[in-house]
């Protein structure tokens, strides 16, 4: 195996026996093969007339199980790979196509054949660094695009552009393409990034109604509960909407915490807020959780041998583990929880955590109804800066960094945040400038397009022609894919002097970090004091 794709890669170079995500060999190759046959079923779409919605599904679907921490389970992923040649042959039968590339030919059913190609179609089969590299850069922003594309297909929205944009670059990783060339594509990457997340912003308010300014509970109540974590939100309502008389409630965990700031999930009198903290420390909470817990997306992390949650766990959707029931959707989409349901009912009250409130809920309506008011104050002098701190959170003690970096910043700094990076400064109490919260939390990962909306209204507002001169900084914190489509977007938009932490991609070459820190002028995280003296002038 050879696997570089998220922040914490074995020594920031490549895990190559065992993922230091606990993924392990057969599981990589598996993903490998995934990604494999998914660029020939992306080639075969490409060349096809009338395509179904179904191919594009199978192929953001693929995309998303290969994400950090989403699906450990080989099993899984093996019968995806099964499924994306048979959909190829499906297409190869109703079209003539002529002349195919070798992975666009690859055909087989047969376990041992398949777990062969797995070891041959590594990434290090691309010898040359610089486009191995590009080529990785713009796989890993397709499988941040192609999460946020599913969550909206989901609800039923689409664009065919963002799917047609991904079977195309998919494809395009194949061929003998310039550096050039690929660094266009690794910005039209980012475009697509921006349209997809403007897709699912879309779809969530329209299904689920603008986020809300809204304090969350942390603390629990006194009966037994089922917790809910990842990013579906229609997996949120349908949990909410078939547990609503059953006499338990729902918490919600890490990255699904922005469900309580929307409207229609606030109907339900049994959400009873969130518990816990980022992803990283669910071997710890989730024993304390006492029911059911139910991942509708990454990040999962391999259970402890001292675990004792692994019967009340599930996995839906794209996200698997190994021995964990997973809770399929029928044919007509519908997904049903009463299993989830029926144990919750059986188990005890979640042990209290902390009993504190917290505020988020800052997507881009609420903070442009806000606008004039923080217009206001930065003209006033009482905000000098937004410092926006977006992207993910991970359990690398150089992590500290930004709950360091946060307690630093000057009283007169506001900071964006959206994704789980927030939780390393959203309880520390930073308070508000006149009224307005230093920590202003837009919601997801995702919704760092919230992020970029307010900044494009605050660049109208001070009647700016250059979206860099206005008072923010980006201090962006990845680990996984989602943050890597996040960081195009912003690259797409010509942001400039982006810090990037707690260190910089792995597969990044000299050349590639060099480009960004050329034209971008991209800088990896030093020290917090070294930091704040850059973005604090
Ligand atoms: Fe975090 Fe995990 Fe949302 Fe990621 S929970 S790390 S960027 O999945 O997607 O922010
Ligand atoms: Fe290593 Fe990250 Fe790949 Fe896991 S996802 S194998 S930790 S690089």
């Amino acid at each position: 195996m050879f696997c570089y794709q998220c922040q914490e890669t074995a020594n920031n170079k490549g895990c190559t026996k065992r993922g230091v995500c606990g993924k392990d060999e057969v599981t990589a190759n598996i993903q490998d093969l995934l990604i494999y046959v998914s660029k020939g079923l992306s080639e075969v779409i490409n060349k096809s007339n009338d395509i179904e919605d179904k191919y594009y599904d199978r192929i953001s679907n693929n995309l998303f199980i290969s994400i950090t921490n989403a699906n450990f389970d080989k099993d899984f992923i093996l019968e995806a790979v099964k499924e994306t040649i048979r959909m190829k042959e499906d297409l190869l039968g109703k079209n003539n196509l002529g002349n195919l590339s070798e992975g666009a030919n690859f055909n087989s059913a047969d376990d041992e054949e398949l777990m062969k190609k797995a070891i041959e179609v590594g990434i290090l089969n691309i010898i040359k660094e610089d486009e191995r590299s590009l080529k990785e850069l713009i796989t890993y922003g397709l499988k941040g695009m192609a999460a946020y594309n599913h969550h909206a297909n989901v609800l039923g929205y689409r664009d065919r552009s963002i799917d047609e944009f991904i079977t195309k670059s998919l494809e395009a990783t194949t061929k003998n393409l310039s550096l050039d060339e690929l660094i266009d594509l690794v910005l039209e990457t980012g475009s697509f990034g921006i349209k997809a997340m403007e897709l699912l912003d879309k779809a969530n308010r329209e299904s689920f109604g603008s986020p809300e300014i809204t304090e969350v509970n942390y603390g629990v109540g006194d009966k037994p509960g089922i917790l809910i974590s990842g990013h579906d939100l229609k997996d949120m309502r349908t949990l909410l909407e078939q547990s609503k008389d059953a006499g338990i409630e729902i918490y919600t965990h890490s990255e699904m915490l922005p469900a309580n700031y929307y409207p229609e999930f606030k109907k339900y009198d049994h959400l009873h807020g969130n518990y816990g903290n980022s992803w990283w420390k669910q071997n710890e909470e989730f024993e304390h959780f006492n029911g059911p817990i139910l991942m509708t997306t990454n990040c999962i992390i391999p259970m402890k041998s001292t675990n004792t949650y692994r019967d009340r766990m599930f996995t839906t959707g794209n996200a698997g583990y190994p021995g964990v029931v997973h809770i399929s959707e029928d044919e007509d989409g519908n997904k049903d929880f009463s299993q989830i349901i029926e144990l919750a009912k059986t188990c005890k009250a979640p042990d209290k955590l902390e009993d504190i409130k917290v505020v988020g809920g800052f997507a881009h309506e609420q903070t442009l109804a806000l606008a004039d008011k923080i217009v206001r104050e930065v003209k006033a002098g009482n905000i000098k800066k937004f410092v926006v701190m977006a992207g993910c959170d991970g359990r690398n003690k150089d992590r500290s960094y930004y709950t360091d970096f946060a307690k630093a910043l000057p009283k007169d700094y506001v900071i964006l945040t959206a994704g789980c990076a927030k939780y390393r400064y959203n309880k520390l109490g930073l308070g508000d400038i006149n009224g307005i919260p230093r920590v202003l939390d837009a919601g997801q990962c995702n919704d760092s397009y919230s992020l970029v909306q307010i900044a494009i209204a605050l660049k109208d507002a001070f009647g700016l022609d250059d979206i860099n001169d206005l008072p923010i900084e980006y201090n962006i914190a990845w680990y996984e894919q989602k943050a890597v489509i996040v960081l195009l977007s912003l690259l797409s938009l010509g942001v400039k002097n982006i810090h990037l932490g707690p260190s910089l991609p792995a597969f990044l070459s000299d050349t590639v970090v060099k480009f960004l820190v050329d034209n971008f002028n991209l800088s990896p995280n030093k020290s917090v004091d070294e930091d704040l003296k850059e973005m604090c002038n």
